[in-house]
C-alpha cells in the first residue's frame, strides 16, 4: 500500500512538472512543489490527490480535495467531484464548502456572498480572481489576475492525503457508540424501553410552551444561537441520515451542544416502488432517531409529518401505509408499544422557529393565525392539515399555499420579512434533494431527505441558513461493521 502511494506520488510530481514546466515558479513558498498560476488556462489531470491553493494578495489558503467515499470497498462516486474549503475552519466547526462537480466551474472572487461565508476569502479580491473547472475529472485553472497572484501546491503527505476520510471515520466510531448496530432490530422489550424514555422527554421537551391543557404545545422556539440543521422527509433512508452525521462537524456540534437536528417529519414509510408495504425499515429508522433523541434530548427534535400516523388515509399508490404501520408495530412490538407510538405522535411539535428560520413539514397556515393558535394547534384541525399536508399553490392546485401565507406566518411569529421558510413534504423532482426559492418565492426552501443518491440539508451558520448536499454512502453497513469490531 505504502509503496503504491509512493509510486503514485512520484508519478504525480512528474505529471505536475510536465503540466507546469513552462510556468514561472512561485517565489514565496517551497519552490519545488508550488506553482504560481499564469494567466493562461492550465489543465491538470488530478487523480486522488488534494491541492492547496493560495488565493489573492493575502495568499488565503484553500484546500481542494477529491470527494471520495468513506468505504474503500465502494467505488468512487459516479462522477469525479472535488470539494473546495478553508482548512482553518473545515475541520473545527460547522462550515460550508463548494463542490466542483463534473462540468462545474467555480470562480473565486469578490462577487459572491456565499463564498465569503464558506471559504472566508478576502473581500478585496477582484471580481474574478481564479477559476477552477472540472472537465471530466480534469481540473482546469485560470488565474485572471496573475499580478495579485494564485499558487497551487500538491498535498502529498499521507497525513494530508487521507485527512478527510480519517476525520470522518472517527465520527463513524462515535456514531456507532451512540446508536449501536443499525442493522440489529431491537427486541420488543428494548424498543418499549426506548420509546418510554423518549416519551418521558417529550412530556417536558425544552423550548416548548405548554398548551392550555398543560400539554406540550405545537411550537418549538429554538434559541437563535443554536445552529439548526434541518432534515427533510427521510422515508426510511437510514443511509442518508448516517451519511449526514458523518459529514461536516454536525456530530461534534451536537456533542458540544452548539447545534440541533430538526427532522421535518415523515421519517417512516418507504417511497420506493414495490416497497410501500415494507414496515421494518420504518421501525428501524424511528429507533435510530429515538436513540439520538435520548442521547441529545435538548438538541434533537422531530416535527409532525402527515405520515407520522396510523390513519387509513396515509399511504402511497393505494397502499394504506398508516394501517400497515399500525399492524406491524402491534405484531412485532405489541399493543403497548403501538400506544406509546401514538403518545409520541400526540406529543409532537408542528413548527419550529427562531429569528433565523421557520420550518414545518408541509406548508404555512392558509387562514388567519396567531402564535396562541399554533401553540394550541390540537384544537385547530385545519391548522394541523395546513402544516402537515398542504402543498404549494399551482395552476392545477388552487387550494395550495402561496407567498402571502408565508408572509403572514413570518409576521405572526414576529420574525424578519426575509426569514427563510423551510419545508419538506413536496420533493420537486427525482434529481435533487433541495430546492430554493420554490414557486418564485424568495427564501422558500424545500428539503427532501429520501433521495437515494444524495441528502441535502439546510444548515444554520451564525445568522444565516445555507444549503449543503452530500452524496449518500452505505453508512449503515459501515457503522454496523464498526460496532462488530
Ligand atoms: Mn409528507
Amino acid at each position: 500500500m505504502a509503496k503504491t502511494i509512493a509510486k503514485k506520488r512520484k508519478s504525480l510530481l512528474k505529471l505536475i512538472k510536465t503540466a507546469f514546466s513552462d510556468l514561472e515558479q512561485c517565489e514565496k513558498i517551497d519552490l519545488k512543489d508550488t506553482y504560481k498560476l499564469p494567466k493562461k488556462k492550465i489543465m491538470f489531470p488530478l487523480e486522488n490527490y488534494p491541492l492547496q491553493i493560495h488565493v489573492g494578495l493575502d495568499a488565503h489558503v484553500l484546500h481542494l480535495y477529491p470527494e471520495l467515499p468513506l468505504d474503500e470497498q465502494q467505488d468512487k462516486f459516479s462522477e469525479p467531484n472535488y470539494i473546495l474549503f478553508d482548512p482553518d475552519t473545515y475541520y473545527s466547526r460547522i462550515s460550508g464548502f463548494l463542490r466542483l462537480s463534473d462540468d462545474d466551474k467555480i470562480i473565486l472572487g469578490s462577487d459572491n456572498a456565499e463564498q465569503y461565508a464558506f471559504l472566508n476569502t478576502s473581500k478585496k479580491l477582484p471580481e474574478q480572481q481564479l477559476s477552477i473547472a472540472n472537465n471530466d475529472g480534469k481540473l482546469v485553472f485560470k488565474c485572471h489576475h496573475p499580478e495579485t497572484g494564485s499558487c497551487i501546491t500538491p498535498l502529498l503527505k499521507e497525513k494530508k492525503l487521507n485527512k478527510i476520510n480519517k476525520w470522518r471515520s472517527e465520527k463513524v466510531t462515535r456514531l456507532a457508540k451512540i446508536i449501536g448496530d443499525p442493522r440489529e432490530i431491537l427486541s420488543a422489550e428494548e424498543a418499549l424501553n426506548l420509546i418510554h424514555k423518549v416519551n418521558h422527554i417529550m412530556e417536558h421537551e425544552v423550548y416548548r410552551e405548554k398548551d392550555i391543557n398543560d400539554q406540550p404545545g405545537g411550537v418549538l422556539s429554538i434559541p437563535d444561537k443554536l445552529n439548526s440543521i434541518i432534515i427533510g422527509d427521510l422515508h426510511t433512508q437510514l443511509d442518508n441520515l448516517l451519511t449526514l452525521l458523518s459529514q461536516n462537524n454536525f456530530l461534534s456540534a451536537l456533542e458540544s451542544g452548539e447545534a440541533c437536528l430538526i427532522f421535518l417529519g415523515d421519517a417512516v414509510h418507504p417511497e420506493i416502488d414495490g416497497q410501500y408495504e415494507e414496515m421494518e425499515s420504518s421501525m428501524n429508522i424511528m429507533d435510530i432517531i429515538f436513540k439520538l433523541k435520548v442521547r441529545f434530548p435538548e438538541h434533537v427534535f422531530y416535527l409532525m409529518g402527515n405520515h407520522d400516523s396510523f390513519s387509513e388515509e396515509i399511504g402511497k399508490k393505494g397502499v394504506p401505509q398508516g394501517l400497515f404501520w399500525e399492524k406491524q408495530l402491534k405484531k412485532s412490538r405489541g399493543k403497548i408499544y403501538k400506544k406509546e407510538m401514538q403518545r409520541f405522535y400526540d406529543n409532537l411539535p408542528y413548527l419550529a422557529y427562531s429569528k433565523h428560520f421557520i420550518c414545518c413539514h408541509a406548508g404555512p397556515p392558509t387562514s388567519a393565525v396567531n402564535l396562541h393558535a399554533l401553540v394550541n394547534i390540537k384544537k385547530y384541525p385545519k391548522l394541523i392539515k395546513d402544516l402537515i399536508s398542504r402543498r404549494l399553490q399551482t395552476s392545477n392546485r388552487m387550494s395550495g399555499y402561496n407567498k402571502s401565507d408565508i408572509k403572514k406566518l413570518r409576521r405572526c411569529l414576529n420574525v424578519g420579512e426575509n426569514t427563510p421558510f423551510i419545508v419538506g413534504h413536496t420533493p420537486m423532482d427525482d434529481e435533487k434533494t433541495l430546492w430554493e426559492n420554490v414557486g418564485g418565492i424568495s427564501r422558500h426552501t424545500i428539503v427532501y431527505g429520501g433521495n437515494l443518491e444524495k441528502i441535502g440539508v439546510m444548515v444554520q451558520m451564525g445568522k444565516n441558513m445555507y444549503p449543503l448536499t452530500y452524496p449518500v454512502e452505505q453508512l449503515t453497513q459501515l457503522v454496523s461493521t464498526e460496532v462488530k469490531k
